[in-house]
C-alpha cells in the first residue's frame, strides 16, 4: 500500500507557520522525517489559503524536492493557478489532489492531469454533497470514471477517494467507505485503486483514540482493497497495520477495540478504550 506523507500541510502549527515565512529548515525537516518514517510519496497541502498561492507552492515544491529528491509528491489545494504552478516544477510524476465529480472541479483539474501526465485523486463528492453511502459513493466514482475517459486519460492514473467522514458524528460511514472501496475494484477492469485521507476518521476526537481508530480503519480498508492512504507515516500503530504482510495485519487488543467502534458493533463514545 503507499503510504502518502500528511504533514507537510498549512494545518499544522510548526510546518504552517513555516510555510508562511518561507523559512525553508522546518519544511525540509519534516519532509525527511516523514520519508525515514517509511512515507512513499508526500503531500503538500496549501490548505484554504489561496493568497499567493502559486508562490507558496512553487516554493513548497522545491524545498521539499531538495530535501528528497527520490520522493513523488502529491498536490493538494482547490486552487487550480497553485496546483499548476506546483506541476510546472515537479520532477518526478505528481499525484493531483483532487478533482470530485463536480463539473466545474472535473474541467479544471482534468486538463492539467492530461497536460502535465500526473496521476489525479477522485473525490466521491457531487454537486449535492458528499456522497452519503455506498451506492452514491459509486454513482460520484462512475462519473469520475467517464469524465476521465472523456479526457482520454488511462484509468490507471485515478485514485478514487471514498471520503471518510468522523466516526464522532457518522459512526456508520467508515463500513460505507469500505464497502465503496471493494466496489470500486469492480467498476473496472484492470480494478480502480483507491486512497483515503485517514485522519478524517478521528476529526474531533480526544487525542488517546486517534490512532488506534486510524490504525483500525486501515485493518478494515486494506483487506478491502484500499491502495492507498494520505496519513502520518511517523505513528508506529498505523504503519504497523499499513506495513503488514499480506492477511497478517499487525493489530492489537487497543485496535481490534476500535475496529468493533468502526464496525458499528459498539457506540462510539469518547471513553470506548476506558
Ligand atoms: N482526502 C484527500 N485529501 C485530503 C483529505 C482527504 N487532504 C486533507 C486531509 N483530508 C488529509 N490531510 C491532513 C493534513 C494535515 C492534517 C490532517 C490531515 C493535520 N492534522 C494536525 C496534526 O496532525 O498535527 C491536527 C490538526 C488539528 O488540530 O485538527 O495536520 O480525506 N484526497
Amino acid at each position: 500500500m503507499l503510504v502518502i506523507g500528511e504533514k507537510v500541510n498549512v494545518m499544522s502549527k510548526k510546518v504552517g507557520a513555516a510555510m508562511k515565512e518561507r523559512d525553508a529548515g522546518p519544511v525540509r525537516d519534516m519532509a525527511i522525517r516523514q520519508v525515514e518514517g517509511g512515507a512513499d510519496v508526500l503531500d503538500v497541502n496549501l490548505g484554504p489559503a489561496t493568497k499567493n498561492g502559486p508562490e507558496t507552492m512553487e516554493w513548497v515544491v522545491g524545498v521539499v524536492q531538495e530535501a528528497v529528491p527520490d520522493t513523488r509528491l502529491c498536490l493538494d489545494t482547490m486552487n487550480p493557478e497553485a496546483m499548476e504552478a506546483g506541476l510546472k516544477v515537479c520532477k518526478l510524476q505528481p499525484i493531483i489532489n483532487s478533482t470530485s465529480a463536480e463539473r466545474a472541479r472535473l474541467e479544471t483539474f482534468l486538463p492539467l492531469a492530461k497536460t502535465y501526465e500526473t496521476e489525479i485523486i477522485g473525490l466521491c463528492m457531487t454537486e449535492k454533497g458528499v456522497s452519503r453511502d455506498a451506492s452514491e459513493r459509486i454513482e460520484s466514482a462512475s462519473v469520475i470514471m467517464m469524465a476521465l475517459m472523456e479526457y482520454d486519460i488511462p484509468l490507471d492514473r485515478l485514485y478514487l477517494d471514498p471520503l471518510l467522514l468522523p466516526v464522532s458524528v457518522a459512526q456508520q460511514q467508515a463500513m460505507e467507505a469500505a464497502e465503496a472501496v471493494a466496489m470500486f475494484k469492480h467498476l473496472n477492469d484492470p480494478p480502480l485503486k483507491s486512497v483515503v485521507g485517514l485522519s478524517n476518521i478521528y476529526n474531533g476526537c480526544p487525542e488517546h483514540v486517534k490512532s488506534p481508530l486510524a490504525a483500525a480503519l486501515l485493518a478494515l480498508l486494506i483487506p478491502a482493497g484500499l491502495d492507498a492512504a494520505i496519513m502520518d507515516p511517523n505513528d508506529d500503530l498505523q504503519m504497523g497495520v499499513a506495513r503488514s504482510a499480506p492477511g497478517q495485519l499487525a493489530t492489537n487488543d487497543v485496535i481490534e477495540k476500535s475496529m468493533t467502534v468502526l464496525r458499528n458493533e459498539t457506540l462510539y463514545c469518547d471513553s470506548y478504550l476506558d
